[in-house]
């Protein structure tokens, strides 16, 4: 008697508890439940020098997204942030961008943009420092006809991605690739030990590209490389000011609009290295919305 009590008992909780929770999935404006409220009005963003921060917050305006809060961290912090709220099934919503593996790792979905806070097509150029062609012609004839493919890109950041070192990841890539990287040191001559710096930001994209970059430049051309990791102001402000050579991690014509029009007289653009890239808001695909027009929900 007293066992068929305790099932009732549990039955009539779990029935609670279920209706509950169906409450509390509700959506609604503020109220609990609505997509708003299950993020806690966050979007999680990276390192605030990124162009996409930038966007990110125009989008919040674009959108009128009142009360909502982009917060700052790095590429890093973003995709284990992603990673967890995954393991967990929880809503979440990151800047994100492509090429990045976390596209081929989890289901998720950009958020439409029809108010183009992200912006249209935009490729990723190769700038150098002034004078870098009479210097080092050898460098500038590779790094002008240095120009990939995403899918390219995505070989190597997964690799780093499961575990090689960036440099390992590099060397697989330019080994499996002698054609492609033959054509772009067609005519240009050894440099014998002359030393070079790139700059670069801990983006996962750009840890891929630069490390090819430096990685063909040492073993096919015999440079010295410097891969200086910095924030994105100071990679444009080192090309520009002469303190680094090169940066093949400039999003344009959005995303790094603003260090553009401050920097473009002082260096000399090479033009795109990649196309096909894409910026924006991202979440699991499990997520039930699909624009950022839905945040406001
Ligand atoms: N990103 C990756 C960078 C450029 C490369 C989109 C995070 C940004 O400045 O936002």
């Amino acid at each position: 008697m007293q066992k068929r009590y305790a099932k009732v008992l549990l039955s009539a909780v779990f029935l609670l508890a279920i209706t509950l929770s169906a409450c509390n999935s509700n959506s609604g404006s503020g109220e609990p439940g609505s997509v708003a409220d299950q993020v806690k009005r966050q979007i999680i963003g990276i390192d605030p020098g990124a162009g996409i921060m930038k966007s990110a917050a125009k989008a919040i305006e674009d959108y009128g997204l009142e009360g909502w809060k982009l917060v700052e961290g790095s590429g890093a912090v973003m995709t284990a942030a992603l990673d967890k709220a995954i393991k967990n099934k929880e809503p979440i919503i990151v800047t994100g961008w492509t090429p990045h593996w976390k596209f081929s790792k989890y289901d998720l979905k950009y958020l439409e943009d029809p108010k183009q806070s992200f912006g249209g097509e935009e490729q990723i150029h190769t700038i150098v420092r002034k004078g870098l062609k009479e210097d080092e012609p050898s460098a500038y004839t590779f790094l002008d006809r240095f120009e990939w493919t995403p899918d390219d890109m995505a070989v190597v950041m997964a690799d780093i991605q499961e575990g090689k070192k960036p440099e390992e990841a590099a060397k697989s890539w330019v080994d499996a690739n002698p054609d492609k990287v033959n054509k772009w040191l067609e005519g240009a001559d050894k440099a014998d030990g002359h030393e070079l710096t790139l700059s670069y930001v801990a983006w996962d994209s750009e840890i891929a590209s630069t490390n090819v970059v430096k990685y063909i430049l040492e073993s096919k051309l015999g440079y010295k490389v410097n891969a200086l990791q910095v924030e994105a102001g100071p990679m444009w402000a080192g090309v520009a000011g002469g303190g680094a050579d090169a940066m093949v991690a400039a999003w344009l014509p959005t995303t790094h609009e603003d260090y553009f029009n401050e920097f473009k007289d002082k260096v000399e653009d090479l033009g795109p290295n990649l196309s096909g890239t894409k910026t924006g808001l991202v979440v699991p695909a499990y997520m039930e919305i699909d624009s950022i027009e839905d945040l406001k929900k």
